[in-house]
């Protein structure tokens, strides 16, 4: 039977959240429309393998509109995520800076182990490299609390390391889901 995931994408408004949820459940970019208003989810089924047996997952990928009342809807939004994408767009240096803060309020909510990626979208436009850098180096300084927690830099619109952004975190997933049924 098919196993249902939840997951969330969060970040600063534009950075892309609402384009790579929909070039990857539909496959296609698209230029152009209106940001996300209210919450918006997607499902995917998809194939994972974990310790060498094939799983059929259902995951729903939950889209908060960047303008919504964060407060209001936060804690509707994160109940039952099992994983949590955090995205910022790699142009845009603030957006960077509040990855942190995006991170504490996940936590706060979900617990410090809950799977996590930090994303680094826009990667098909030039950026400072240092930008790269300074998301690695967060990325490390918040491994010895959630030791999963990963990096990528992606593309929604030529989606670049799209599909392994979404495989691992569901596999992340899994794996804790496995783990903690183990007495
Ligand atoms: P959000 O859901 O995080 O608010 P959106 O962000 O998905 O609405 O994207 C905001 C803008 O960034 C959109 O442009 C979208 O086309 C663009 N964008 C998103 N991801 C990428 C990417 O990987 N590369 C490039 N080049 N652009 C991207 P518009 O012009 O519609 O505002
Ligand atoms: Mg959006």
């Amino acid at each position: 039977m098919a196993m249902k995931i939840k997951v969330c994408i969060l970040g600063d408004p534009s950075v892309g959240k609402t384009s790579l949820v929909r070039h990857y459940t539909e496959g296609y970019f698209k230029e152009n429309y209106l940001s996300t208003i209210g919450v918006d989810f997607k499902g995917k089924t998809m194939r994972v393998d974990i310790c060498g047996q094939t799983k059929e997952v259902i995951m729903t990928i939950w889209d908060i509109g960047g303008q919504t009342l964060w407060a209001t809807v936060r804690s509707n939004y994160l109940n039952g995520a099992q994983g949590v994408l955090l995205l910022f767009d790699l142009t845009n240096k603030s957006s960077l800076l509040h990855i942190r803060d995006w991170y504490m309020d996940v936590t706060r909510v979900l617990g410090k182990t809950v799977p996590i990626s930090i994303i680094g979208n826009k990667c098909d436009l030039d950026y400072n490299p240092n930008i790269e850098v300074i998301a690695m180096d967060l990325t490390k300084q918040l491994r010895p609390e959630n030791p999963n927690i990963r990096f990528y830099i992606t593309s929604a619109k030529t989606g670049t390391n799209m599909d392994q952004v979404f495989e691992e975190i569901s596999m992340d997933v899994l794996n804790k889901i496995k783990g903690s049924q183990i007495p």
